[in-house]
């Protein structure tokens, strides 16, 4: 069985990062492994959220799993709190890395425009740094707009697209795909580039005008999955794509209307038939 260390906040309530991971990548056949970063008791879009920073606690938790020789199929890292986790990252990564460890980034930081809460610009910097270190990363639009000193923009063509997974591919990472990418009217998806093949793979989807909290770590948890399992990066990216679309489709049908969150309990047995 593929061994997953996937490290991100806990947030108690709120369907976001090591809630959606630890579930969504255990149910595609993996063992899951956690490092909770902080623990907080609401993701941030909630009002008055606590907060208690874990970064004491990654150096004496790693160390012991060194000490037990632990190894690791792949790495995800996801949100992360401060400029101080990202270096620790870094170690963890030259720690654990052995010749197959597939190194997911997913330098969680912000969304249509914006930095989240409490991020400022040495910590997109820092971040930076941490996709060059990456075998994949996948931000959104936004968060490659900051670490490559591009415009932001909400309108734009191939060529804006491109110009960016080529600053993206200077960080240094071996892949890089772009999420939340709308290259037709009515349709979102993702294009990546990867260098060793000079390739580009562009995927659109069917664009649902609605927005959830999560559904960015929904999509990196099924496709790092989806790899493990043996899918090559870009089926496991479509597969990524078309499931967390099919998961906000069904989330809009609940009477109840869910607002933080998405119903991603309800559609992981599709998921499972997805190829
Ligand atoms: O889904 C990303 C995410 C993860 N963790 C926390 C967050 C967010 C997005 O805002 O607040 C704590």
């Amino acid at each position: 069985m593929k061994r997953v260390l996937t490290i991100q906040d806990i947030s108690c309530l709120g369907k976001c990062s090591l809630t959606i991971a630890l579930p969504v990548i255990s149910a595609l056949g993996c063992e899951t492994v956690i490092l909770p970063t902080a623990v907080l008791s609401t993701h941030t879009m909630f009002k008055n959220f606590t907060v208690k920073d874990l970064s004491d606690q990654i150096e004496p938790i790693t160390k012991h799993w060194e000490d037990e020789c632990v190894k690791f199929d792949a790495i995800y890292t996801g949100y992360l709190g401060t400029v101080q986790q990202i270096e620790q990252m870094k170690t963890i990564f030259k720690t654990f890395r052995g010749e197959n460890t597939l190194i997911v980034v997913d330098p969680v930081m912000a969304d249509n425009g914006r930095l989240y809460p409490a991020f400022d610009m040495d910590y997109v910097k820092k971040n930076a740094e941490l996709c060059g270190q990456a075998d994949i990363i996948v931000p959104n639009i936004t968060e490659a707009a900051f670490m490559t000193g591009m415009e932001y923009k909400e309108e734009y063509d191939e060529d804006y697209v491109k110009t960016m997974l080529s600053k993206l591919n200077d960080l240094g990472a071996k892949i890089s795909v772009l999420t939340g990418v709308s290259l037709e009217k009515g349709k979102t998806g993702l294009m990546g580039y990867d260098s060793s093949t000079g390739e580009y793979f562009v995927y659109q989807n069917r664009r649902i005008d609605a927005s959830y909290h999560g559904t960015g770590d929904l999509f990196s948890s099924v496709f790092v999955g989806e790899v493990m399992r043996g899918k090559d990066w870009r089926d496991a990216m479509r597969i990524a794509a078309d499931y967390t679309a099919h998961t906000i489709e069904v989330t809009l049908l609940n009477p109840e209307k869910p607002w933080y969150g998405v119903d991603f309990e309800a559609t992981i047995p599709d998921l499972l038939k997805m190829e």
